[in-house]
């Protein structure tokens, strides 16, 4: 299998941390689509031109995260169950992870827009800012009864809100949300988690710095 993804885009993030949790190999195809040459060539290869994406055993091409993992799942037995086979879980496993895709991963690429150019977006920024806070108490109070996003067991769920987690740690006033630090301390320390966010910090430091480790 080849994950065409970028270690800085979140959607990526989430299908690294199924990859890793289900101990799958792949060929790593860092696309970076902020380089125009690089975007025209994915693009031809890929229409949508949108990551992550993955290119099957089979040679299939599949896009959006949670196909994916819902991909990795059913054809790795291997390591963590993402989708648990039990019906009624396994509608509040792939409801959490539509409701965290589309009130708080989207929601916040707004956030990180508006925040990268404030002038005159004030207004905006804040009803943002506050919409994004009452949907992160909600999820704080569901996981007073839930050790992760859908019970006691890591699933598709958590692969899509642990990418969210460190922007909005460090953009919004989560700390008296005891739950939900609860959830990010125990996050930080998933072995999945830790890899990806391994290769997060050597590509900051690569773009902070300028200097590109040997591999
Ligand atoms: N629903 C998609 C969202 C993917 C997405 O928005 N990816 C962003 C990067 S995180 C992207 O490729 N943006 C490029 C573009 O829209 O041109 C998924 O779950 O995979």
């Amino acid at each position: 299998m080849e994950l065409f993804y970028h270690p800085l885009s979140r959607y990526s993030q989430k299908v690294l941390i199924a990859l890793y949790e289900k101990q799958a190999n792949f060929y790593p195809r860092i696309t970076d689509l902020r380089d125009p040459l690089a975007r025209k060539a994915f693009q031809q290869f890929y229409p949508s031109g949108k990551l992550p994406l993955l290119k099957t055993q089979e040679g299939q091409l599949l896009p959006e995260s949670s196909i994916i993992i819902e991909y990795l799942d059913t054809h790795f037995q291997n390591g963590t169950e993402l989708l648990p086979a039990e019906a009624e879980r396994n509608l509040a496993v792939r409801l959490f992870d539509r409701l965290i895709d589309f009130d708080i991963n989207n929601p916040l690429f707004q956030l990180e827009k508006l925040k990268y150019t404030p002038e005159g977006h004030e207004f905006e920024i804040k009803q943002l800012e506050k919409q994004m806070f009452a949907q992160f108490q909600r999820l704080d109070s569901h996981l007073r009864q839930n050790h992760w996003v859908c019970g006691d067991s890591f699933t598709l769920a958590d692969c899509a809100l642990i990418p969210c987690l460190s922007y909005s740690f460090a953009h919004l006033n989560l700390l008296d949300l005891d739950e939900l630090v609860r959830y990010w301390q125990q996050a930080q320390l998933r072995g999945a988690w830790m890899l990806v966010l391994e290769e997060v910090l050597l590509v900051e430091m690569e773009e902070n710095t300028g200097i590109r480790s040997i591999p």
